[in-house]
């Protein structure tokens, strides 16, 4: 199907309409409770990040990437992936990290500052979030690489913005995996800004995906606000990586609905009505149409859905709270095995500041 759709002819996979109809010949065919399950996903994603910008302004979590906007993507591709294939995740993908079952009470301690909260269960593939842009690329292929080696059947993926596309890490990354045939699938989320530098000024190339004809493996544009268009695109790329058909890139087209990040405005640099243009294409309220289309939702099942969303993060909130905060120390444990002397003397000063308790 992704060879159906030419990056350089402008093409892009697209399965739910704005009404929330299917395309009868690219619907992926999900069983009623798959496709319930991305919904109740995509709905707790939300309500676990619109809970991560509270937490942050009254103080009680740490700067944080919101996620609104994202959640069909997100979910999409995660859903896509099978326990055996590695996840090297970005500092957006809140809506993955829940679908691959990882534990929120984790992610949350994560934004409260402490790396505890990036160690991944035991049996969850899943690397800690990459905060330098782009550096979790040459990794995911390294990873690749590994597998292919130990023959593990597996895939990996990545994730990544628009503007990690201009990175060196990127570059380097894609050509590795071309030249190697690498299991990798690489899903570069669209979402038109990398914080206040709008997609246009960050490559002259009409799209995303066509990067990938360069480094010579497929290159897809897809909805990223169709769950189901992310979902089908992410399992044909997986299917192709773990037969030993090498690497592809999917590029999301999607967008950041909020802030970059909490401490950003993004009204300093977008208009109102370009975000309100992009509210009406809600990843969310679409799915919501074609469930209903299916006879899949009603209001009773969609309160259900949000109350059982909202005691799911009250609970993940009230766990990661009763954690120990982050000690001081950890800013500079994990650098270097033994500190170098100028780190040392850098934490000395800080304790230094700190109140008695806070050491
Ligand atoms: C190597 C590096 N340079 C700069 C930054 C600061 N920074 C954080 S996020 C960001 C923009 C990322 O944009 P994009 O890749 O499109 O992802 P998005 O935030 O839009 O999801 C920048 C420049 C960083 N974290 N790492
Ligand atoms: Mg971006």
């Amino acid at each position: 199907m992704i060879e159906r759709f030419d990056p350089l002819k402008g093409e892009r996979l697209r399965i739910l309409d704005d009404e929330g109809r299917a395309a009868p010949d690219l619907d992926p065919g999900l069983a009623d409770a798959a496709l319930r399950s991305l919904f109740e996903r995509m709905v707790l994603t939300r309500a676990a990040d619109a809970k991560a910008l509270k937490l942050q302004r009254q103080g009680r979590l740490g700067t944080y990437a919101p996620s609104l906007g994202h959640e069909a993507a997100q979910v999409g591709l995660a859903s896509a992936m099978t326990r055996e294939d590695w996840f090297f995740p970005y500092f957006r993908d809140l809506g993955a990290f829940i679908t691959l079952g990882y534990p929120l009470a984790d992610y949350y301690h994560f934004w409260m500052g402490h790396e505890a909260g990036m160690k991944a269960p035991e049996g969850l593939n899943i690397f800690p979030i990459s905060i330098p842009v782009g550096s979790q690329i040459p990794q995911a292929v390294g990873a690749g690489i590994a597998l292919k080696v130990r023959k593990l059947g597996a895939a990996v993926v990545t994730t990544f913005g628009d503007g990690a596309t201009s990175e060196g890490d990127f570059h380097e990354g894609l050509n590795f995996a071309g030249v190697f045939r690498t299991p990798n699938v690489f899903i570069c989320l669209n979402n038109q800004f990398a914080i206040s530098v709008p997609r246009a000024r960050q490559t002259a190339a009409p799209t995303l995906a066509q990067k990938a004809l360069a480094y010579g493996f497929p290159g897809v544009q897809v909805d990223g606000n169709d769950a189901l268009a992310v979902f089908a695109a992410t399992r044909e790329a997986l299917a192709t990586a773990r037969g030993g058909g090498g690497p592809t890139l999917i590029e999301a087209y999607t967008y950041r609905m909020g802030d970059h990040t909490t401490s950003d405005d993004a009204s300093r640099y977008r208009t109102k009505a370009e975000v309100q243009e992009w509210e009406r294409r809600d990843p969310l309220a679409r799915f919501r149409l074609y469930l209903g289309h299916k006879g899949l939702w009603d209001d009773a099942y969609e309160k259900e859905v949000q109350a059982t969303a909202a005691d799911f993060v009250e609970k993940a909130v009230a766990e990661a709270e009763a954690r120990p905060a982050a000690a001081v120390d950890d800013i500079f444990a994990y650098t270097y095995a033994v500190m170098p002397p100028d780190l040392a003397s850098e934490l000395a000063e800080l304790k230094s500041s700190l109140p008695e308790g806070r050491r």
